[in-house]
């Protein structure tokens, strides 16, 4: 199978599997695991923060901030297509009693600033619960997987701390966002007071996110990592496949991010398919099936049966994302099995082919 569904389903390299193997440990909870405390030192340098935190998952990352940032019944702001507002599981709601409130994102994973500010200026009277927090999203991945401009990033962090507020990063794919801006991963995390990365999407690790931030800061998120139940014991197991990921998969981002383009433009080609376009496209491909939700479906069980899957974003719409597990070869192959399935499935008929 050629699976674009996401690069969360990336498996170890061979020189994870190695270090796992030779990790040395201890008990983190004690802070006495040295491969993890030698993750922590290299993320935190990386993104340029003070201390960084290793957690289970980006959405216990994300979790875990809005948990230290936001008291309850105070506002995080955020992207009405954020990760954190859409895809994890109402967590800072639901276990916080934080008000997640949605601001319009632009196409490109941009906020409708205006709407932030009017958010933002908001008078503080007793009807209102008070705003603590506004949380970005860099790459932003309901948004076409683009990485969102620093100079936008800037603006909202001024607005934001102009206002008294800190601010949030969902740096999932904080990497993908450098290549693509031509920026360093700490020149991006330093729009935001606290950022969070994971190991586990394009940097292939098997588990793990890292959570960044000024040392106090990080330090109350320790206690809430504990309360999540997210305190682990032999974490170098998990560590050291990160320091792997941290060393030695970054630079080949570049590769996924030319199969990506390689495959929006072969996607292009294909009557039936039309391609979202992307301003600073990472390793992610947006398109729509013509010929409604039946058609869209009979699409991907017709690109299944030829040995590629894509995930649904919406009735017709689907993602398909490049990764450590997919090669130019195999993005050459999945036009062709696109191809085939766009005709057999006659949604071709449905809409001419594109320029
Ligand atoms: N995203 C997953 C799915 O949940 C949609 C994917 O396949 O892309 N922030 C961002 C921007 C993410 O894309 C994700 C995962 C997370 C946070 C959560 O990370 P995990 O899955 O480690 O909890």
């Amino acid at each position: 199978m050629i699976d674009l569904r996401s690069d969360t389903v990336t498996l170890p390299s061979p020189e994870m599997r190695e270090a796992i193997a030779r990790a040395a440990l201890g008990d983190d909870v004690y802070g006495e695991d040295p491969t993890v405390n030698r993750l922590e030192a290299m993320a935190a340098a990386a993104m340029g923060k003070e201390a960084a935190l290793l957690v289970a998952s980006g959405t216990m990352g994300n979790l875990a901030a809005m948990l230290v940032h936001c008291a309850r019944g105070t506002k995080a702001v955020l992207g009405a297509r954020a990760h954190a507002y859409l895809y994890e599981a109402g967590g800072a709601a639901a276990l916080g009693g934080v008000v997640l409130t949605p601001i319009r994102n632009t196409e490109d994973g941009e906020f409708d600033l205006d709407e932030l500010q009017f958010e933002l200026e908001t008078p503080a009277d007793q009807h209102f619960a008070p705003p603590a927090l506004v949380a970005m999203e860099n790459t932003h991945n309901r948004c076409g997987g683009e990485a969102v401009a620093l100079a936008h990033m800037a603006a909202v962090s001024e607005t934001a701390h102009r206002h008294g507020l800190s601010v949030h990063l969902d740096g999932a794919r904080i990497f993908n966002a450098a290549l693509a801006l031509e920026a360093s991963a700490s020149r991006i995390a330093a729009h935001a007071d606290t950022v969070s990365f994971c190991l586990s999407k394009g940097l292939a690790c098997p588990v793990g996110t890292l959570l960044c931030g000024p040392r106090p800061f990080v330090e109350r998120a320790r206690r809430t990592r504990k309360m999540l139940g997210g305190g682990m014991r032999q974490a170098g197991i998990i560590a050291a496949a990160g320091i792997v990921g941290l060393t030695a998969m970054v630079d080949r981002l570049a590769e996924d991010h030319e199969n990506a383009r390689a495959l929006a433009e072969g996607l292009g080609r294909v009557a039936g398919l039309r391609v979202h376009p992307a301003r600073r496209r990472t390793n992610m491909v947006f398109f729509e099936v013509a010929g409604g939700a039946a058609g869209a479906r009979r699409f991907a069980g017709a690109l299944k049966e030829r040995g590629v899957l894509v995930g649904p974003r919406s009735p017709v719409e689907f993602r398909a994302v490049t990764h450590y597990g997919v090669s130019a070869a195999d993005i050459q192959q999945a036009v062709l099995a696109a191809a085939a399935a766009a005709a057999k499935t006659a949604c071709a008929a449905a809409a001419p082919a594109q320029g």
